[in-house]
C-alpha cells in the first residue's frame, strides 16, 4: 500500500482557537486565506472548513528552513502550522497562533485567478466559472451549511409525522409537467426523458404508504433565463392519501416554520456572514384565492381576464402588496397540470395552490385527480394521450384514495432563508441553458 507520508498533525481547527487557549501549543491544517507582510513579521490567515484564524510570524524568531516556507508562501496552499496560541487583542477574534512550524502540503498555482478573500468582486458569471474558489468564501460555505441544517430539518418533520422517504425514478417514459421543458435522453434505442417531477409516482405511492415524500433532483429543459429557474433543481415533494389541499397546505406551512426555527437555532453565524435576519413565522400564513388576486392586480391597474397566467410581473406587484409568505389557492383548471382535481361546484376552478414569498412562487400544490375516467379526460383536454400513461392509470384500478400534495422548490426557499436573489448562489454547481460546467 502507497500513502503520503503524514508529516503533520493536527488538534485543533481554526474556530476552537479561543483566547481561553492561551498559552497552549496547538497543530493546525489547512488552506492560505490572506497574507500580510509588514515587513518583520508575516500575518496568515489560515482558513479550515470550520472557519479563518490568525497565524503571526515574527521573522526573527524563525529557522532558516521555516523562513524560506514563509516566503514561498502563496493564497490557497494547503499548510500544516504549529504555534502558541496567544491572546492578541489587536487580532481578529482576539486571539493568534504565534508561528513554530509551517510546512507547506500542497503549493496552488500562482497567481490564484480568483479573489477568494473577496476583496476584488466579481460577477456572477465569473464567480460561477471559480466556483471551487467562489465556495471557500466564507459566507458562500454559509449557504450551505443553512442546506445542510435545512435539510435536516426536513427530515426530521416528515419522519415524525410518520411519512416514508421515497426515492423515484430520475430517467421516466413520459412528461408530467408539460412537455416544452423536457430533457430528452437517449435510452438504448429509444428516447427517454429526465423526470420533472417525482409527480405520478409520488401520488401511486400513496396506496402503499399513504404518506410520502421525497427530496431529489429535478430536472426542466427552462428556456428562460431567469434568476430563479435552473435546468437543474432540488424539489422537496409530499404526496398524502385521505387529504386534501387544505391538509397539506397545513403540513407546507408547518414544514417552514419548523426549517426556519431550525435554521434560526443553528446558524446564528452563518445568518450573520450573509448578512440574513430569520423571524419565526406566525401560523396561519395568510390564504388568497386567485380572483382575490385578479382583483387585486385590477385595483393596481393590472387588467388580467380569468384564466390568464400570473407573469413575473404580476407576482412583482403582488408581492410588494404582500411582502411575506402566503398562498395563492383555487387557480383556473386550465392553468394546472393535467392530475389536478377541479372543484366540484365549479369545474373552472381547481383545488390548488402555490405558496409565495413576495414575488418568488416557492411550491406548489393541490388535491389530485383520483378517479381513473375523470384523469383520462383531462389528459386528452391537455392534448395528451392516455395510452401514454397507461401504467400510471391502471393503477387507478385497485384502490386510489383521495389524495394530495406538493412540490416545494428547495432552493428557492434557500433564496428566501439566506436573502439571495440568484438561485445560482445556493446551488454548488448550478445548469442553466448556458452553464454545464463546472
Ligand atoms: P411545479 O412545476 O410548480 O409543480 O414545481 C414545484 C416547485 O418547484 C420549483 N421549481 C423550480 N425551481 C428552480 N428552477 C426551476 N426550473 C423550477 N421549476 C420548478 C418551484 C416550484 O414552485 N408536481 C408539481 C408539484 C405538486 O403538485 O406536487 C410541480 O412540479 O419552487
Amino acid at each position: 500500500m502507497f500513502l503520503v507520508k503524514k508529516t503533520w498533525i493536527r488538534t485543533h481547527v481554526a474556530r476552537q482557537i479561543k483566547p481561553e487557549l492561551n498559552g497552549q501549543e496547538v497543530h493546525l491544517v489547512g488552506w492560505v486565506h490572506e497574507i500580510r507582510d509588514l515587513g518583520g513579521i508575516k500575518f496568515i490567515l489560515l482558513r479550515d472548513a470550520s472557519g479563518i484564524c490568525q497565524i503571526t510570524a515574527k521573522k526573527s524568531e524563525l529557522s532558516k528552513d521555516e523562513l524560506s516556507a514563509l516566503e514561498e508562501l502563496g493564497n490557497e496552499d494547503v499548510v500544516y502550522v504549529s504555534g502558541i496560541v496567544s491572546e492578541e487583542p489587536k487580532a481578529r477574534l482576539g486571539v493568534e497562533v504565534r508561528l513554530k512550524k509551517l510546512g507547506i502540503l500542497s503549493k496552488a498555482r500562482q497567481p490564484i485567478p480568483y479573489d477568494v478573500t473577496g476583496k476584488v468582486p466579481a460577477g456572477i458569471d465569473t464567480r460561477l466559472n471559480y466556483r471551487i474558489l467562489d465556495l471557500r468564501k466564507p459566507e458562500n460555505r454559509a449557504i450551505f451549511r443553512v442546506a445542510t441544517t435545512a435539510l435536516e430539518a426536513i427530515r426530521e418533520f416528515f419522519l415524525k409525522e410518520g411519512f416514508v422517504e421515497i426515492r423515484t425514478p430520475k430517467i421516466i417514459a413520459t412528461a408530467t409537467e408539460g412537455g416544452a421543458a423536457l430533457f430528452p435522453v437517449q435510452y438504448f434505442d429509444r428516447t427517454a426523458y429526465l423526470a420533472q417531477s417525482p409527480q405520478l409516482y409520488k401520488e401511486q405511492l400513496t396506496t402503499v404508504f399513504e404518506k410520502v415524500f421525497e427530496i431529489g433532483p429535478f430536472f426542466r429543459a427552462e428556456e428562460s433565463h431567469t434568476r430563479r429557474h435552473v435546468s437543474e433543481f432540488t424539489s422537496v415533494d409530499i404526496e398524502m392519501a385521505f387529504a386534501d389541499i387544505y391538509d397539506v397546505m397545513n403540513v407546507l406551512e408547518r414544514l417552514i416554520a419548523h426549517v426556519i426555527d431550525a435554521v434560526i437555532k443553528n446558524n446564528a453565524e452563518e445568518l450573520s456572514l450573509l448578512n440574513a435576519t430569520l423571524k419565526p413565522i406566525q401560523l396561519p400564513l395568510k390564504r388568497f384565492t386567485y380572483k382575490e388576486m385578479l382583483e387585486e392586480l385590477r385595483k393596481e391597474g393590472r387588467e388580467l381576464k380569468w384564466g390568464d397566467d400570473f407573469g413575473t410581473e404580476e407576482n412583482r406587484i403582488l408581492g410588494k402588496k404582500h411582502p411575506y409568505y402566503y398562498f395563492i389557492t383555487h387557480f383556473p383548471t386550465k392553468t394546472k397540470p393535467f392530475y389536478i382535481q377541479p372543484c366540484e361546484e365549479d369545474p373552472e376552478v381547481s383545488e390548488s395552490f402555490d405558496l409565495m414569498y413576495q414575488w418568488l412562487e416557492l411550491a406548489s400544490g393541490g388535491t389530485r385527480i383520483s378517479d381513473r375516467s375523470l384523469l383520462e379526460k383531462r389528459l386528452k383536454e391537455q392534448g395528451l394521450n392516455p395510452e401514454n400513461f397507461k401504467s400510471h392509470l391502471s393503477v387507478f384500478d385497485y384502490g386510489m384514495p383521495v389524495h394530495a400534495g406538493w412540490g416545494l422548490g428547495f432552493d428557492r426557499l434557500m433564496m428566501v432563508l439566506t436573502r439571495r436573489t440568484n438561485i445560482r448562489e445556493v446551488i454548488l454547481f448550478p445548469r442553466d441553458k448556458f452553464r454545464l460546467e463546472p
